[in-house]
This record gives structure tokens, sequence and C-alpha cells, in this order.
């Protein structure tokens, strides 16, 4: 294949190594690199740091067959694959400190005729701020080479897989693949084509940037207005989820279903950054964003009226902490961010987590006195107001354990 045959990927998370082990696996040698010396350390034993089902398999094949190895340092490669996070800073526009230092670790290695694939999630234009970091600290280099100079070659490769099916969906998921030439976007095809099914699809940076914000977006949009219809519905008196149920029957309406808010690391950040790319213009995403995020406030607000009205000395039991069913995911999850705040306002109030997912509270929750993690039997023996902010598929038979608590049903599961 082309001229690559070792590939440094930068950043060991939950896209960088499953991605570095699946090219391991398929022949190439790969050196990963991370900041973080415990991930150095595990992955060299042939362990993996986190759980994700099958990667363990492909990190210790690949180690053991002497084809992937981890190190702190960027070493000298035909690709690199820059997998860091982008997180957002206080103002709502991302972080890009990660991919620049990926950058000042890379550029000294360069020798020209390099592959150089970004493929965070990033706002528009970020690769073309990683090839000018890069370029900036080698003018010797060039993209496209003018002055004769030699080249390297920059693209864009968004990820696109579910946590907890990464593993299948690398391989099964089309790519889009975005080049700042055209030759960029090509070769980064051939590298990817080295284990990936589905189809590649080539485009500019800029455009494969913008569509995996928007296939975020597209989502955050329609769960926001999910979400509006059912605090809509809850003052008119309608059940909304009946309401959606007979509005889908048109066949072209796909109404996606509310929740307490949206969490995940991904869908709740994306959409901010086409807003900050051009604010003036982003009014849907931006509503959306809001219209989301003020969920998990009225949903506070409707356990306090439920506990005012409840007898006096009500508990209050919380189904679920998750950021989406049938996981151990905590992150961003609006669910503990609700029960944090119902424990903080309502501190004579007991309130018991029910998330049969983990063995101990997160930290945010830990440190609030009045909470605590019970099995669902107990919550129920126990507490007076239930609210059920996930669907977890422990929880879709309540219906037939409640007795006289006031249920809040967050998810609509009786109505299911
Ligand atoms: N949610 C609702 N109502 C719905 C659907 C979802 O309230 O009808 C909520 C969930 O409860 C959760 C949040 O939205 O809190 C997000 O969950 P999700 O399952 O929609 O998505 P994620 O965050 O797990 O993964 C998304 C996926 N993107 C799309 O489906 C467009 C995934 O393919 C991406 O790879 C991932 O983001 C990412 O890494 O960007």
């Amino acid at each position: 294949m082309d001229n690559i045959a070792t590939v440094a990927v930068i950043g060991l998370g939950y896209i960088g190594l499953p991605t570095a082990a699946i090219l391991a696996t398929n022949g190439l040698n790969v050196v990963g690199v991370d900041v973080n010396e415990k991930t150095i350390e595990a992955v060299n034993r042939g362990e993996v740091p986190f759980v994700e089902p099958d990667l363990a398999v492909h990190v210790t094949g690949a180690v053991s067959q002497g084809r992937l190895k981890a190190s702190l340092d960027t070493p000298s490669a035909d690709a690199y694959i820059v997998a860091v996070p982008t997180p957002f800073n206080a103002e709502r526009s991302a972080d890009l400190s990660y991919i620049e230092a990926a950058a000042k670790g890379i550029a000294p290695q360069l020798q020209g005729g390099e592959l150089i694939i970004l493929e965070s999630t990033s706002p528009p234009r970020a690769t073309r701020y990683m090839a000018d970091v890069i370029l900036g600290l080698r003018p010797d280099l060039s993209l496209n080479g003018e002055g004769g100079k030699p080249t390297i070659d920059v693209a864009h490769c968004p990820e696109r897989v579910l946590p907890g099916r990464v593993m299948i969906e690398l391989v099964t998921n089309d790519r889009i693949v975005g080049g700042v030439t055209t030759r960029a976007a090509e070769r980064a095809k051939e590298l990817y084509s080295v284990f990936c099914q589905g189809e590649i699809l080539l485009t500019d940076d800029v455009t494969a940037e913008m569509a995996k914000l928007v296939e975020n977006s597209f989502r955050d949009v329609n769960i926001a207005f999910a979400n509006e219809l059912s605090v809509i519905s809850d003052k008119l008196g309608v059940d909304v989820w009946e309401l959606i149920r007979l509005a889908n029957h048109h066949p072209r309406v796909n109404i996606l279903q509310p929740g307490p808010g949206v969490g995940g690391h991904c869908i709740a950040v994306d959409p901010w950054f086409i807003v900050d790319a051009d604010p003036e213009n982003s009014r849907i995403i931006r509503t959306a964003r809001e219209v989301n995020d003020a969920k998990p406030v009225w949903v506070v607000e409707k356990v306090l009226e439920a506990v005012a009205q409840a007898e006096a000395g009500a508990d209050v039991a919380i189904m679920g902490l998750s950021f989406k069913p049938n996981i151990d995911d905590l992150r961003e999850s609006p669910s503990v961010e609700i029960t944090r705040t119902i424990a903080e306002l309502l501190p004579n109030v007991l309130v018991r987590a029910v998330e049969p997912h983990i063995s101990e509270l997160p930290a945010s929750l830990a440190a609030q006195p009045n909470i605590s993690l019970v099995t669902l039997e107990e919550a129920l023996a126990t507490s007076a107001v239930v609210v059920l902010l996930v669907d977890h598929h422990e929880f879709l038979d309540i219906g037939a354990r409640l007795d006289e608590q006031t249920f809040l049903d967050i998810r609509g599961v009786l109505s299911r």
C-alpha cells in the first residue's frame, strides 16, 4: 500500500487506541502516543485502560505480535493519525490546544512525504490550523510542492463510531475523508481501506469537519423538538408519548423521544462548534442546545413540585444515572446533574439513586450527604416520589411494581 508501513496514532483514548489496534492487527507497524504514562504502560503490557467490547483481544494480539507499542514521544512514521480531545472552553469555542500539542510533536519528525490525518471532532478549519502549525515549524515543507519543497499530505477523517460498538463500527461504518488537497484525501482513503469495509467518501477537509458536526446537530435539533413538545404537552395536559406515537403514523413524520436532556460528550458539545463558527446564522442549532440544556432544570422543578405535594418527610428515588439506557457511561449525564441539584435544593430529603450499571456513586454525587446508591427494590420500598430518568431494561416493568408512589415518567416507559 502506498508507502505507508508505519503509523503513529496520537492520543490513545476511546478512538485512538481502537484505531491503533485495528491498523496493527491488519499488518501495519503502529506506535501509539499518549501523555498519560499509565496508559502507555497498560498498552505495552497488552492491556486496555477502559471498557470497550473486543478491544482487549485486538490490543493483546497486536502487542504480542510486536506490531503495536506505546510511547510518550512522537516517533518518525509514514503516517500520523491525531485522535486527541477537542473540548470546548468557557466561551463555548473549541479548545484546540491538544491538536496544537500533537502538531508540535509531529513537526520535528517529518521528512516530507508523510500523511497526517486529524480524526478528532473539530470545528471548521481545524485541520488547516493543524497544517499551519506544522508548516509554521517546518517552513522547509509544503502542501503543494511550491518552490520545489517536499510535501506533506493533510486530511480530516472524523470518527462516527458508537461507544460500545467501536470494534464493529470501525470496520462496517462508511467514512468521510476530507483532504486539504485531493492527493491527501486519496492517500487517507487508501490507509483506511486497510480495515474499513464501509464506503469511503472523499471530500475537502472543511466539508468533512462540518459533516461530523452536522450529523450530531441534526440529532440534537430533533431531540430538542421532542423535549419542547414534552414541556408544551405537560402544560396542556396531553400525554406526549401518545401524541408522538400518533403523529409518527404520518408517513413523513418521525419525532424522536423526549427525555431528561441530552448527555454524552458528542451531541451536547458538537453543535456549539457550528454556533461558534457562525453565531449570527446558527439560530436553530443554538436554540436546540438551549432547549435540551433547559430540560434537566424543568425535571428538577417537577420533582420539587411532587415533593411539595407529597406527605412531609417524603424521599425521592432516581431511576438511572447514565446518559442513555443500558450503559455505564455517566459522562455529561443529565440524570447526574438532576440528582445532585435535587439533593442540594432539598437537603432534608433522602435521594436514593438506582443505577444497576455502577457499584459506587460518582464523586459529584458521593460528596452530597443525602444521596445514596441503592437497589431498585429498596428505592421502591422507601421513596414516596419515584423519578424515572433512564429507560434501562431493568426498569421497563416498573409500572407493575409501583404502589402508592408519585411517579414521574420522564422517559415514557409506562406508555410503551
Ligand atoms: N436521546 C434522547 N432522545 C432520543 C435519542 C437520544 O433524549 O430520541 C438522548 C440520549 O438519552 C442521550 C443523548 O440523547 O442522552 C445522546 O445519545 P445518542 O444515542 O443519540 O448518541 P451518542 O452521544 O451515544 O452518540 C452519537 C452518535 N451520533 C449520531 O447518532 C448522529 C454516534 O454515531 C457518534 O459517533 C457519537 O455521537 C460521537 O462520537 O459523535
